[in-house]
């Protein structure tokens, strides 16, 4: 933490800062998918030597991006950019379309796939019900990644996205006794809750998971927000902007009541002003946001404020995911 700054006249006492309370929400931050998706990119650079390609950005954070950028990672949009010569290309967090790998393959590129497991199991999900016969409604938004991902792991025409209640009115689907329904991972667990009652109000045969593909870590953060925000002045979330998860959690804080919520990369990016008057801030983070940037905020407060930090615990996560297969050897070492 740097020193205060005494803008008086010289030798007088510093002016004293104001007292701020930061209750820091736990659990926040990396999940075991982001940890394992990262790993995955650093052991591909260590067994490959730089540079290694990744398709799409590994996870949604611009400092965990130029962080492996200056490593040697190379991202691309698509596999058309990757060169031919044996270095590899690696699939991100948020999964792909079958065509993805199935390019790759006639090209004869060696991937890697960092897709969490978590969304895989989505992916597992929507084959089994395709292979009986349903047609599947995906819950998620357009255009992200993984809703791409898990939309292109059937044929065209046998999976629907359904964004909101709105869309649901409209839909007549051929057969509506022999529908399942899959979920996006990182959606808000209220709104996808209110979704999946009204698919199920208007088909009762739908069939789908016991409660939906909303990951633990996308949950457990959700929750922590929710007991904080009533509580604050004001609530950070540390996260790239088109980090899904991360959007959710400062929607939620929102939702809750805090009158002033903010997602933020780092702290350069904070607006001191919307942060003027306030006593008490809730901080979080996004789960593909590093821990240091948290830490980073925090120090960036206390040059302004006489900071006290708290943890607000709603739970404790000890989920690990082991790196895919081809980075477990002892050459991976
Ligand atoms: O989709 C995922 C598997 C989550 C990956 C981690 O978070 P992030 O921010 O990269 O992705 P979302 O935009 O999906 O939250
Ligand atoms: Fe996986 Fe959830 Fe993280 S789907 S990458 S554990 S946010």
């Amino acid at each position: 933490m740097t020193a205060p700054v005494n803008q008086n006249e010289p030798g007088a006492p510093a002016p004293e800062k104001p007292p701020l309370e930061i209750l820091l929400c736990a659990p926040r931050g990396f999940c075991a998918g982001v940890v394992r998706a990262i790993d995955v990119v650093e052991r591909a650079l260590a067994i490959y030597g730089p540079p290694v390609y990744v398709r799409h950005e590994i996870v949604h954070n611009k400092y965990v991006v130029e962080s492996l950028k200056r490593k040697g990672a190379v991202f691309v949009a698509e596999l058309d950019e990757v060169p031919d010569g044996g270095k590899p290309v690696i699939f991100s967090a948020h999964g792909v379309a079958k065509t993805v790998p199935q390019t790759a393959e006639s090209r004869g590129l060696t991937t890697i796939d960092a897709t969490c497991p978590l969304v895989t199991k989505v992916h597992r999900e929507a084959e089994i019900h395709h292979k009986r016969g349903r047609h599947v409604l995906l819950v998620g938004h357009s255009g992200h990644p993984e809703v791409v991902g898990t939309m292109g792991q059937l044929p065209a025409g046998s999976i629907t996205l359904v964004e909101d209640l709105e869309q649901i009115e409209a839909l007549e689907p051929a057969n509506r006794d022999n529908l399942a329904w899959v979920t996006q991972t990182t959606l808000s667990v209220d709104d996808t809750h209110h979704i999946v009652e009204a698919l199920k109000k208007k088909f009762p045969a739908i069939v789908g998971p016991h409660k939906d593909d909303i990951c633990y870590a996308t949950t457990n953060r959700q929750e922590a927000v929710k007991q904080v925000a009533p509580l604050v002045d004001a609530l950070i979330v540390v996260g790239s902007s088109n980090s899904s998860n991360s959007q959710r959690l400062r929607e939620v804080a929102e939702r809750a009541g805090c009158p002033i919520t903010r997602l933020v990369n780092r702290a350069e990016d904070v607006d001191w002003d919307a942060f003027a008057n306030i006593r008490r801030l809730g901080l979080t983070a996004g789960a593909s946001a590093p821990e240091v940037l948290v830490e980073e905020i925090i120090d960036a407060f206390a040059t302004r404020y006489t900071v006290t930090v708290d943890t607000v615990s709603t739970t404790t996560e000890d989920m690990v995911f082991p790196l895919p297969r081809e980075l477990r050897s002892e050459a991976a070492e």
